[in-house]
């Protein structure tokens, strides 16, 4: 079913973009991913994937912003794909407190702009778009473990505007019949996870203490739970959500809640060190209103998509050690060799 059908990925040189782009690759779509200029490279997490000619498995980059409507009209009704995934986003929580209004224009009307393009080009041709919904919007809400029928109570403007960017993804589909589905992913990570996300930021410091690069880590609220997942497992979940008879919204966790002492305790462990003697609490990492527990029921997506989680939280974080262990290393040869050339030795 998946041979000769095109793509499009938002966000394709973020963490999920990047495995989503692997994933439809490895399907034989031809991918073709929206990238913001910039003055420095952001494609690294994708470079392996850019030299197959175009066609099925190949993946082909084009500028645009998701603030910019004329480009993303241009652009979804020129390539014309048969599915879209809107990834893209403001991702980071705690900035969203800062850029309230800018967040909401990329997270929340973003979704928008793409629906608004997809009901255009479905009088065309049948396009399903997977909308990345996120446990975030459920913040304060009681009820544990969170399913779909859970109340949301965000507690951040990025956590308002996935609530938006939800129910317009909803109402696109019950108003205009549109195949649109929001994945509700509860958090997961990965060694390309962005560092300024609290698993890697400790996964990386633990590398780079190792290395003799840093030796201390600031770090804000540890008593925050969370239910993290594999990333890689994920991106499948997003896939599958577009093969269905019927579009619908699915929770994606791996229902386990695990607070950021439970992370440091493993991440330190596995390098045999105590994280106490590292960590320094930093007010600036705290968030007005923060969630403090998360954990998600997945069942829907175990029975309707035959979705599982592959990897417990020990597991994940442990392969995020050694990938950072591995990458300080490699930062440390570099920075001897540089040393042992520089001329004015
Ligand atoms: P990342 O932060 O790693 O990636 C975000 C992507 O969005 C990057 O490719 C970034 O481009 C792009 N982007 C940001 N702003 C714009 C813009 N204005 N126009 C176009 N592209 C833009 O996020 P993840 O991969 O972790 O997450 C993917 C999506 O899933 C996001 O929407 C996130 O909110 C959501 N989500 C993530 C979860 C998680 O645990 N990872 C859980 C639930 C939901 P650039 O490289 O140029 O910055
Ligand atoms: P989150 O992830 O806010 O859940 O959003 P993040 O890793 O940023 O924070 C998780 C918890 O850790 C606490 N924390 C810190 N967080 C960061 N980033 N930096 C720190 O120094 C730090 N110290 C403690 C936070 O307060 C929080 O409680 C992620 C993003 O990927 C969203 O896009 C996505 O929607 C949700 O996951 C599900």
């Amino acid at each position: 079913m998946s041979e000769n059908r095109c793509a499009l990925i938002t966000g394709i040189t973020g963490q999920d973009g990047s495995y989503l782009a692997e994933l439809l690759v490895s399907k034989g779509y031809e991918v073709h991913g929206l990238i913001r200029r910039s003055s420095t490279t952001t494609t690294g997490r994708i470079a392996h994937l850019m030299d197959a000619a175009p066609g099925p498995g190949s993946v082909e980059l084009h500028y645009g912003d998701l603030s910019d409507s004329i480009g993303l009209n241009t652009l979804i009704l020129d390539i014309e794909p048969d599915e879209i995934y809107n990834l893209a986003a403001q991702s980071h929580v705690r900035v969203s407190f800062d850029k309230p209004l800018y967040t909401m224009d990329i997270t929340g009307v973003g979704a928008l702009r793409i629906l608004e393009v997809a009901r255009q080009l479905a009088r065309r041709k049948e396009v399903r778009v997977y909308q990345a919904s996120s446990s975030e919007m459920f913040g304060a809400a009681p009820d544990v473990p969170q399913n779909e029928f859970t109340t949301f109570r965000p507690q951040s403007p990025y956590a308002c505007a996935k609530v938006y960017a939800y129910y317009q993804t909803i109402n696109y589909r019950e108003a205009y019949d549109l195949y649109a589905c929001n994945g509700i992913l509860f958090n997961h990570e990965s060694p390309r996870r962005g560092e300024q996300f609290v698993t890697r930021k400790i996964t990386r410091a633990v590398g780079r203490i190792m290395h003799g690069f840093q030796d201390k880590l600031f770090l804000g609220n540890l008593d925050a739970k969370r239910d993290w997942g594999y990333a890689k497992d994920y991106v499948e979940a997003m896939w599958l959500m577009l093969q269905q008879d019927e579009p619908d919204d699915f929770v994606i966790a791996t229902g386990e809640s695990h607070s950021i002492r439970d992370c440091l305790e493993i991440a330190f462990d596995r390098v045999n060190l105590n994280w106490e003697d590292y960590v320094e609490i930093d007010p600036r990492f705290f968030r007005p209103t923060d969630v403090s527990f998360l954990q998600g029921d997945c069942s829907k997506a175990r029975e309707s998509l035959g979705w599982e989680p592959s990897t417990p939280f020990e597991e994940l974080i442990r392969i995020m050690v050694d990938a950072d262990c591995d990458l300080a290393a490699r930062e440390r040869a570099l920075e001897d060799m540089n040393a042992n050339t520089d001329p004015r030795k």
